[in-house]
Formats: C-alpha cells, sequence, structure tokens
C-alpha cells in the first residue's frame, strides 16, 4: 500500500473547497525513545516491527512555519517548494529537501500549489537526535492548521508517521507509546500520550560529535532486519521492556526504568553490530563515556544512558542527582528539567 492512499483516506471528507490559510505556525518537540524503535515491517508506511515508548522533550524541537504560495498549479509541476532550515534555503535535490517535498506530495491530490517551508530546530540536525521526527511532526500540525482540518491526535499521529517512523511519537508531550498495529494499512499503528507524569526525571544530551551520521536509520534498519541473526531476540526483549518501562514510569521505580532504558539501547545496537556488514554508531569517546556511567553508578551515583543512531548519549537522571551529574559532565546539554 501506497503512503499516498493513506493520506487520501484521511483526507477524504476535505477537498479543494477547504480554503487553507496564508501562512501556518506549530511547534513540535524532539522525542527520545526508552523503548527504540528499530525496523520496519512496511517501508512505504513506516510501519514498525515492534511497539516503542518515548518521552518528549519540551522544549528542545521544531518550528515550523508553512506559507501557502500558490494554488493554481500544474500537478505535474510540483517539484518548486522551498525549503528553509535554521533560514538557510536547502536545494530541492538535497535529501532533507527531498524527503519534505515527497511528504508534501502526499497531500498535492487534495490541494495543488506549493508551500515554502521554514523550519528551525533547536539541536544538531541529523546527529543521532531525532530532529526529523520533530520536523515532520512540526510539518504536519502546521498544515492541519494551514488547512483548517481539526484532524485528531490519532490521524496527526498517523500522517506524521508516513514523512517519519518516529515523528509519530512528536505530535503530542509526556510519555508516549507508539503501538505497533497489525493492519496493512497501518490505521492502528499510531502514538497515544500515557497517562502518567515525572517531573522528578532530568535527561541530558552528551554531545559526542555533530557530524552527520554514515548510514542512515533507514538504511541501519533495513540491513538489521534482513541480515541480524539477533532480531528475532530483539523482538522479544521489546516486548519484555515495554512491560517494565511502564512499570517503571506508574511506579516511579528509576532503577528500573534506568536499567531497562539502558539495556534495550544496548539491545538495538547489538542487532547492528551483528548485521552483514556491521553497523557501528559507537565513537571512542562514546565507549569512554558508558564506562564513566558505569563506573559512577558503582560509586552510587543513580545514572544511565541512551544511545540512538548516532554517536551522542542521553543521560538519564533524578532532579536530586543534577549537580553531580553536571559536575562530572560539565557540558551537558539540558534536554528535559
Ligand atoms: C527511535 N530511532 O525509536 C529509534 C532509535 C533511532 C534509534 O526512530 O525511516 O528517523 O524515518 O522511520 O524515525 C530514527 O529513525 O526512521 C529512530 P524513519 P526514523 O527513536
Amino acid at each position: 500500500m501506497q503512503a499516498i492512499e493513506i493520506t487520501q483516506q484521511i483526507l477524504k471528507n476535505y477537498s479543494m473547497a477547504c480554503v487553507p490559510n496564508a501562512m501556518a505556525t506549530a511547534f513540535a518537540p524532539v522525542n527520545i525513545a526508552l523503548c527504540k524503535y528499530w525496523g520496519k515491517r512496511d517501508s512505504n508506511l513506516n510501519l514498525p516491527m515492534t511497539s516503542s515508548l518515548s518521552i518528549s522533550l519540551d522544549k528542545l524541537g521544531a518550528l515550523t512555519q508553512l506559507t501557502y504560495l500558490n494554488s493554481n498549479l500544474n500537478s505535474k509541476n510540483n517539484n518548486s517548494d522551498e525549503i528553509h532550515l535554521n533560514q538557510t534555503r536547502i536545494a530541492n535535490t538535497e535529501v532533507f529537501a527531498e524527503r519534505i517535498i515527497n511528504f508534501l506530495n502526499l497531500f498535492r491530490p487534495n490541494f495543488s500549489g506549493v508551500f515554502r517551508v521554514d523550519t528551525k530546530i533547536n539541536i544538531p540536525v541529523s546527529a543521532g537526535l531525532a530532529s526529523s521526527a520533530a520536523g515532520f511532526a512540526a510539518l504536519t500540525l502546521a498544515l492541519n492548521k494551514l488547512f483548517g482540518w481539526n484532524l485528531s491526535v490519532r490521524a496527526l499521529s498517523i500522517l506524521a508517521r508516513l514523512g517519519s517512523g518516529s515523528a509519530c511519537r512528536s505530535i503530542e508531550k509526556g510519555f508516549i507509546k507508539w503501538e505497533r498495529g497489525t493492519r496493512k494499512d497501518g490505521m492502528d499503528s499510531f502514538a497515544h500520550k500515557l497517562n502518567y507524569a515525572w517531573e522528578e526525571l532530568q535527561i541530558g544530551l552528551l554531545m559526542i560529535s555533530k557530524a552527520p551520521k554514515a548510514i542512515s536509520s533507514r538504511d541501519a534498519m533495513k540491513k538489521t532486519v534482513e541480515t541480524s541473526i539477533l532480531y528475532t531476540a530483539w523482538e522479544k526483549q521489546v516486548d519484555h521492556d515495554l512491560g517494565l518501562l511502564e512499570q517503571a514510569i506508574a511506579h516511579h521505580d528509576f532503577r528500573l526504568l534506568g536499567e531497562t532504558v539502558e539495556a534495550n539501547a544496548l539491545a538495538m545496537h547489538a542487532t547492528m553490530l551483528s548485521a552483514r556488514e556491521a553497523i557501528c554508531y559507537f565513537q571512542p569517546e562514546t565507549i569512554a563515556c558508558i564506562q564513566k556511567i558505569w563506573a559512577l553508578r558503582k560509586t552510587g551515583l543513580n545514572l544511565y544512558f541512551t544511545q540512538d543512531a548516532g554517536p551522542n548519549l542521553k543521560l538519564l537522571f533524578l532532579k536530586k542527582d543534577k549537580a553531580d551529574v553536571l559536575m562530572h559532565f560539565p557540558g551537558l546539554i539540558k534536554a528535559r528539567e
């Protein structure tokens, strides 16, 4: 099934008669996966092999301003969207712009026209910090505003997923679970907010490198699913970890949370290391920092990490330990406090 069929299904009640506003702006937060999404059962629709669970960072994310430039465009000549990232025009041939234009194309059967997309992301792009998730979620929210669709959170999550899988977890703030779903059309594969809060939980970003990653998550996932002998074990671990995480979050059991998050991230990286050819997002500094975290934990500091598709680490700790953590990692970027 193609992504365009899904957008058409969701937007079937909206027609050309719906006059867009000239401009709309929306913000979407970055989300950090506590239980990772790694592998697709459908790469056209970004349908995952497993469910996943994340927490949104309230202040870090993407702010997208969408401007409707022209309503009379010939649908064949729809390649002149203008894509701007952090106030710089991106050539439409670059992957970043191409992905956005392809996403906008999903909506063009309903509304011919081109857009100017201005996205400001307050974190390094392509550094394994899930900036594409915030970007596609913000763009989806901006489209919803621009056209006045008033779509449900579920529909917005499904649409954002078509841009980037993990974007479906950036529509709302808080603890978010993305349900794998079983349907071929993915209408049951969306993210929803879990009804828990945890004020004391802090997250810091430990930047090790801002360089773009050597292999995209998209390609790395595909290779892992196709070639890693550990992949079946990973699917089982996710089911187990999701149960533990919900228990940890519900009871504010930080040790259980930290142990589960760390084990989950390392298991994901183990599937990549066992892919053929191996995929390795670790830099020597990543390993050094992991060993420092483990050593600090032995001294009694309650500090855990997670790592995504890049060399940087996200540290998890409680508010009461913030000063200690900052003393050991002075360059830590406060992401959730
Ligand atoms: C996650 N990551 O759960 C995992 C953990 C990276 C490591 O979701 O191909 O950009 O657009 O669906 O969402 C990054 O992958 O991939 C990701 P696509 P996406 O956060």
